[in-house]
């Protein structure tokens, strides 16, 4: 019950791989990180980004899976198509079960890629992938289709390269869920915060959590929702606190 996050450093630790981290203890499984960049950020404000190169991003994946048996991983932050390519390639290389956060822009605006990511996401990363879980604008990017309504979410879900969950943050806490082109929405509550940095980081890696406990897709997701709901409602700091 080993699971692996690939993703950027937050240094106030509520978005990449620490709040990922923190998610996977929360929910009772052993977490591990492997970090494509550091970040100098808090929940309101980005400074900027130091990436790591793609070979030690490449000989931290290969240290971790020499001694430790990962079947569920979790990616965030990936910089760069040359990153993203990589690890497709080890997804495929170690027989991975990826759930992707296609993270393209910061809540603050941050410099957390360093060019258009769309391409290399739906080419190599997306088609190898068991989920993936872009917000509105994210979906919108990775199927050039303008989400303006739950029926529009649920069209561009059906052009995305793998099952998914367009999140409902911008559509009324109307989730769309896509698993084998069957819909379901799950609507939540919206609740009136600036407690929302990571959100998208922590439904990932409670999704992967969840899946190495053994639950099957759908259970996983529905559960890393109530999971991300109650992160915020008892979040503090501008950040949501994980509480299950
Ligand atoms: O949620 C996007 C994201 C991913 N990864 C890192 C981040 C953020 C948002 O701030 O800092 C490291």
């Amino acid at each position: 019950m080993i699971v692996m996050s690939i993703a950027g450093v937050d240094p106030s630790a509520g978005a990449g791989v620490f709040a990922d981290l923190k998610t996977f203890q929360a929910i009772g499984v052993y977490g591990t990180g492997i970090v494509t960049a550091l970040t100098a950020q808090n929940p309101y404000k980005f400074f900027s980004t130091l990436p790591v190169s793609e070979e030690y991003i490449s000989q931290q994946i290969d240290s971790v899976i020499d001694s430790y048996d990962v079947e569920f991983i979790k990616t965030g932050m990936l910089y760069s198509p040359e990153i993203i390519k990589l690890v497709s390639k080890k997804i495929k290389e170690y027989n991975l079960k990826a759930v992707v956060d296609p993270v393209m822009v910061a809540t603050s605006g941050g410099d957390l890629t360093k060019e258009d990511l769309v391409n290399a996401l739906n080419k190599y990363l997306l088609p190898k992938s068991i989920l993936t879980t872009p917000n509105v604008a994210e979906a919108e990017k990775l199927t050039n289709y303008k989400i303006k309504t739950v029926e529009d979410a649920e069209i561009a879900s059906k052009k995305i390269k793998c099952d998914n969950i367009i999140t409902g943050g911008h559509l009324n806490g109307n989730n769309t869920i896509n698993i084998n082109g069957e819909i379901t929405i799950k609507k939540q509550e919206l609740i009136k915060t600036d407690n929302l940095h990571g959100t998208g980081c922590n439904l990932s890696s409670a999704i992967v959590a969840y899946l190495a406990k053994n639950n099957d897709l759908k259970t996983s997701i529905l559960k890393s929702l109530d999971y991300v709901y109650e992160g915020i409602k008892n979040g503090n700091y501008g950040t949501l606190i994980a509480k299950i």
